[in-house]
């Protein structure tokens, strides 16, 4: 640690005061102002599967109830599109920016951007690296899933229900994303602790199904031994399966098949036997959204995560809740 004496100290502190004073933002959210209506930005990722269209449907629909303004981008699973996109929202003046950040450090410069130009933003589902921005301070607050907790709650469905079956091939969702890092932590960890498991191979497919089935296909060769796919969402297990059959094996029988998401295609497979155990990723975000913004706007401090609910489906279930899923 570089020494600073205490009166360089108290110097820096004053000036930080005097700017405090002077209305220049240092470590905080901006501020948001009560009006009846608002121009609000909503940065999505990329449209390519049923989950990212049930969120921007519940975002869109809820602006709407609200009669707001919503100036909605796609960044076709482009990071640096998105940090443009995010600009665009700023240079139309837009009051508050919902941003689901594609990657955990790309997207960093967007959310400075924001702050720097006085608009608070909201993470929506996915996070950015802790280290480079925080909660309360850059951005003000995160509301998704907690990813290492889904990830865990399917390696102990796998630890009870595996019968026999270890091998383990793992399919990441995109490299650098919050949701692929603490799925693949959530589940190798509870699958090393409960030991008697081995992950062969452990490879992204970019939350993409023909990714997936792609990746799928070439680790099937390389470990035809292996007897569990656990795919990071619904899109690369549907991949999956389709690697599977064409290699003339039965998904749910030679191999069981993991996912997370649970939208109704997936679901549906595991009332069918294909797909063995899903979490829910809840999508529906519009509500908590737009209400966590308004309790911003009223001068209520918000908590740094707000986390959604997340059901689980596996034979048990999966036909009964097959209506609800999304
Ligand atoms: O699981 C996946 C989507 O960030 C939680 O991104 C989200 C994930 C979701 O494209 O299907």
């Amino acid at each position: 640690m570089t020494m600073i004496s205490r009166r360089t100290f108290m110097l820096a502190a004053t000036a930080a005061g005097a700017l405090a004073v002077a209305g220049v933002a240092i470590a905080q959210v901006p501020k948001l102002e009560q009006k009846d209506t608002y121009k609000v930005g909503f940065a999505q990722t990329e449209s390519n599967n049923p989950w990212r269209i049930a969120q921007t449907n519940s975002m869109k629909a809820e602006a709407e109830k609200l009669g707001y303004q919503l100036v909605y981008t796609d960044a076709a699973g482009s990071a640096a599109k998105q940090v443009a996109d995010v600009n665009s929202m700023i240079a139309q003046g837009v009051d508050v920016i919902f941003l689901a950040p594609r990657e955990e450090k790309p997207l960093i410069p967007a959310v400075m951007a924001a702050k720097k130009a006085g608009i608070p933003v909201i993470l929506l589902d996915r996070s950015v690296d802790p280290s480079l921005a925080k909660a309360g301070e850059d951005y003000l607050t995160f509301i998704g899933s907690n990813f290492v907790e889904e990830g865990r709650r399917i390696a102990e469905w796998l630890v009870k229900n595996a019968n026999g079956k270890s091998k383990i091939i793992e399919l990441e969702g995109t490299t650098g994303s919050s949701p692929a890092n603490d799925r693949k932590k959530g589940f190798d960890e509870a699958i090393q602790a409960a030991g008697g498991f081995e992950i062969v191979a452990s490879q992204t497919g970019d939350f993409a199904r023909d990714k997936g089935r792609q990746v799928a296909e070439a680790l099937l060769q390389a470990h035809p031994d292996a007897d569990i796919i656990y795919a990071h969402n619904d899109e690369m297990a549907m991949g999956a399966i389709a690697a599977l059959e064409a290699a003339g094996k039965v998904p749910g029988k030679d191999v069981l098949v993991l996912s997370i998401d649970g939208g109704k295609e997936a679901v549906q497979a595991v009332v069918d036997g294909k797909i063995a155990a899903v979490v829910e990723c809840n999508p529906r975000f519009g509500p908590k959204a737009f209400e966590t913004m308004l309790r911003y706007a009223k001068g209520e401090t918000i908590e740094p995560m707000i986390i959604n609910d997340d059901k689980f489906y596996d034979a048990s279930n999966a036909a009964a809740e097959l209506a609800d899923a999304y």
